[in-house]
C-alpha cells in the first residue's frame, strides 16, 4: 500500500516504475513537498536511497521508487541507521545517495552521522529529516537543527514544494563540493503541502568509484582527530559560501523592521507583513555572519521567526546582535497564521485585532481508536485481564493505551517495550506479570537486540508480537517480515518463530488473534513461565493491502443486558442506543462499518451478538 500521488508522471504503485522519457520531460507539476523532494533527488542523478517510514517522511521514498529502477535502487531498510549505513556504503562506491527519516529517526541514524561527517563523503550524500512541530503524529517535538550544529552539516531549509525541489538537488553538489553529508530539513507543512512545482532534467553522474584512503574513510583515533580538525575548516568554507549564496534571499521592505526567517514560517511572514525587509536563510547552519550583521545594521528593530527552538536567534545572540524572538513566539506547537500573528501583536508591530469571528468551525475532537476489528484488540483486552503491567511500543497498538482499552503503562521510543519490561523485572519489585507488547515492524527495527538481552540477562517476561504483517502506523509499508520489497518484489520472509528460537526462547506460541480463547489461554501461561515466553498475535491488519470485511454482526436487543464487555473493546462500530430500556442502553453495531471479527461476539456475557445471517434465517 503506498500513498497517493497526483503527478502524472510518477502516478503509479511503486512496483511500476514510470518510462524513462515520461519523467524526463520538464514541465510543471502539482506536487507535494515530499514528491519534490524525490524528484530534486532524481534529477541530481541518485543512485541509491534508503529508508525507514515515519510520517511526515514516508512518502519521500515511495516517490523515488517510481523512477526507473535503472537510474535509481529506492529500498526500505530495517531501521534509519541501516538506511543512513547504506546511503553510506553507496556514497563510498562513489554513487550519489540519499537517506529519508522522520526527526526521530535522526536519533537512530545519529550514531553513523556523528562519525560519517568526520570522513565526508564521496558520492555525495544527503539526509532529509521531516520535524513535525505540534507533533501530529510522533513520540516528541525535537528539532533536527541541533543535530546539524552537533554533526556540523550544513542545513538547508525548504520554504515550499519549489525549494524542496531545488534545494535537494543543491544539496548533492554542496556534499560532494565541501566534502560533507547535507541535511535538507522538512516539517509537517513542508511535507504534505502541494504547490506548483516547476520540474527539470535528470543529471547523469557516473560512478566516481571506491576512493581508496584509509586515513579519510577508517575512523580510528589517529585518523579521527585529523579529521575533526577538517570539520572547522569545512564550516568556514561553507560560512563563506552562504555569505555569498541565493539561498539567503534579502527582501527589501519599506517598513523599519526586519524579520530573519526561514523554511515555512517565511510564508507566514510575508503574508502579514509584506512591507518588512525580510532576510530569508535557505540554510540554517552554518550562518552567515557578514549578511546578518549587514541585515540588523540597516534596521531599527530585528525580530527572528523560527519554529521550534531558538537556534537562529541565540546564534544572533552570540554575534553580540540585537535581536528578538522566542520572546514573542512559542518553542513548541506548530506555527500559523494565527500565532505569527499574535507574535507581531504582542511586538506592537500589528494592531491588536479585535476578537475575531471564527473563520473555521472547529471540528469536534475525537478520540484515537484502534480501526473496527483491529487484531491488536484482543490482546489488549486479555492483557487488561489479567491485570499485566505492560510496557508498549511505537505502532497503531499504542493506542490501546488509553479508554476503554487502557492496557499500556508505559511507551518511550520504537524498540524500548521490551528492554522496559526486562528493567521491570530486574527491580524484583513487580507483582503483577510484566509483558512487552511490540509490533512486527518495530520489532524488525529495534526489537531484536532487547530480546537478545532478556535471554541473556535472565528475567521472566512475556513478549507479545502484535504481528499483523504490515507497518501500519505509517500507512501500511512492507518491511522483511512480509515478504515483499518496495518495489512489490517476491523476496524472503523473516520466520518469526526460528528467529526467536534461534535467541534461546523455548516457550513460543503463535496464535490467531480472533481467537479469543486461545488468546486468554496463551497470554495466561506465557505469563506463569518462568524465563522469556514469546506469543505471536498472527493476523493481518483490516486495511491490508484492501479493507477486509466479512459478515457483518448485530446485536439481539432483547438479550443485551447492556453489561458493557462488547463495548471495552473500544471497536468503533460498537455504540449505545439513543433510547433506554427499562432505564438502561443497549448495544448496536453499525453494519457498514463492522468488518465481522468476531471479537464482540466472542467476549459478550449473554451471547447476544451473532452473524447478521442468524437474524435473517431466523426471521
Ligand atoms: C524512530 C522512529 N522511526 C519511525 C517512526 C514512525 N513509526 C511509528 S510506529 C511505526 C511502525 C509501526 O509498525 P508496527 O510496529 O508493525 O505496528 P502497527 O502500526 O503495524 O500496528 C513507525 C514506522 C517512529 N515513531 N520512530
Amino acid at each position: 500500500m503506498t500513498s497517493q500521488t497526483s503527478s502524472p508522471a510518477l502516478d503509479s504503485n511503486a512496483g511500476d516504475r514510470a518510462p524513462r522519457d515520461e519523467v524526463n520531460r520538464p514541465e510543471i507539476l502539482p506536487l507535494m513537498g515530499n514528491e519534490a523532494i524525490a524528484r530534486g533527488a532524481w534529477e541530481a542523478g541518485v543512485r541509491v536511497a534508503a529508508a525507514y517510514p515515519g510520517t511526515p517522511s514516508t512518502e519521500i521514498m515511495e516517490s523515488l521508487a517510481r523512477f526507473p529502477a535503472e537510474d535509481v535502487k529506492a529500498e526500505w531498510a530495517t531501521n534509519e541507521k541501516v538506511a543512513l549505513d547504506v546511503a553510506i556504503g553507496a556514497s563510498f562506491s562513489g554513487a550519489r545517495a540519499l537517506t529519508s527519516m522522520k526527526h526521530v529517526g535522526l536519533n537512530v541514524a545519529a550514531d553513523a552521522l556523528m562519525s560519517q561527517t568526520y570522513i565526508g563523503v564521496n558520492g555525495g550524500l544527503v539526509l532529509v529529516v521531516c520535524d513535525d512541530p505540534g507533533i501530529h503524529s510522533s513520540q516528541n517535538e525535537q528539532d533536527t537543527r541541533i543535530y546539524g550544529q552537533l554533526a556540523m552539516v550544513p542545513v538547508l531549509e525548504p520554504s515550499d514544494a519549489q525549494e524542496a525541489l531545488d534545494f535537494t538537488r543543491l544539496a548533492f553538489d554542496l556534499s560532494e563540493r565541501f566534502d560533507t553529508p547535507v541535511i535538507v530539513r522538512g516539517t509537517t507543512r513542508l511535507s504534505h503541502t502541494r504547490s506548483l512545482v516547476q520540474i527539470g532534467e535528470r543529471t547523469e553522474k557516473p560512478s566516481l568509484g571506491f576512493n581508496e584512503n584509509p586515513q579519510k574513510n577508517v575512523m580510528i583515533p589517529g585518523h579521527a582527530r585529523l579529521r575533526h580538525s577538517a570539520l572547522f575548516k569545512r564550516e568556514e568554507q561553507l560560512r563563506q559560501y552562504f555569505e555569498e549564496s541565493d539561498l539567503i534571499r534579502w527582501e527589501q521592505g519599506s517598513q523599519p523592521i526586519g524579520i530573519v526567517t526561514l523554511s515555512t514560517a517565511y510564508t507566514y511572514v510575508k503574508e502579514l507583513l509584506p512591507q518588512a525587509h525580510v532576510l530569508k536563510l535557505g540554510a540554517s547552519y552554518p550562518l552567515p555572519e557578514n549578511k546578518l550583521r549587514e541585515f540588523c545594521d540597516s534596521v531599527e528593530r530585528v525580530i527572528v521567526v523560527e519554529e521550534l527552538e531558538p537556534i537562529v536567534e541565540n546564534e544572533m545572540k552570540l554575534m553580540g546582535l540585537n535581536v528578538e524572538g522566542k520572546s514573542l513566539f512559542p518553542r513548541e506547537g506548530e506555527f500559523s497564521t494565527d500565532v505569527i500573528r499574535a507574535g507581531f501583536e504582542k511586538a506592537g508591530i500589528l494592531p491588536a485585532s479585535r476578537s475575531r469571528p471564527e473563520l473555521f468551525v472547529q471540528a469536534m475532537p475525537r478520540p484515537p481508536l484502534l480501526c473496527a476489528g483491529c487484531p491488536h484488540t484482543g490482546a489488549y483486552m486479555a492483557l487488561r485481564a489479567l491485570d499485566a503491567r505492560v510496557s508498549g511500543d511505537i505502532g497503531c497498538y499504542t493506542l490501546a493505551a488509553v479508554e476503554p482499552l487502557k492496557a499500556i503503562d508505559t511507551t518511550v521510543a520504537m524498540g524500548s517495550s521490551i528492554a522496559n519490561a526486562t528493567g521491570m523485572a530486574l527491580t524484583g519489585t513487580e507483582t503483577r506479570p510484566i509483558v512487552a507488547t511490540i509490533g512486527d515492524s518495530t520489532f524488525l527495527h529495534a526489537g531484536i537486540p532487547p530480546l537478545i538481552n532478556a535471554v541473556y540477562n535472565q528475567v521472566n517476561i512475556t513478549v507479545v508480537l502484535l504481528d499483523n504483517h504490515i507497518t501500519a502506523m505509517t500507512g501500511g509499508q512492507d518491511h522483511p517480515g512480509t515478504g515483499r520489497n518496495l518495489r512489490g518484489e517476491a523476496v524472503h520472509k523473516v520466520d518469526y518463530e526460528d528467529l526467536i528460537r534461534s535467541l534461546g526462547i523455548t516457550w513460543i506460541k503463535k496464535i490467531d488473534a480472533y481467537n479469543m480463547g486461545n488468546v486468554y489461554q496463551y497470554l495466561r501461561e506465557a505469563t506463569l513461565h518462568k524465563g522469556v515466553a514469546v506469543v505471536i498475535m498472527d493476523r493481518p491488519c483490516v486495511l491490508d493491502p484492501v479493507k477486509i470485511k466479512g459478515s457483518s454482526f448485530r446485536v439481539n436487543q432483547e438479550a443485551c443486558t447492556g453489561c458493557q464487555t462488547c463495548m471495552n473493546l473500544g471497536c468503533p462500530s460498537l455504540s449505545w442506543t439513543d433510547e433506554l430500556f427499562e432505564g438502561h442502553r443497549k448495544v448496536k453495531i453499525d453494519e457498514s462499518s463492522c468488518i465481522g471479527c468476531s471479537l464482540c461476539a466472542q467476549v459478550s456475557s449473554t451471547n447476544c451478538i451473532l452473524p447478521v445471517e442468524a437474524f435473517e434465517t431466523n426471521g
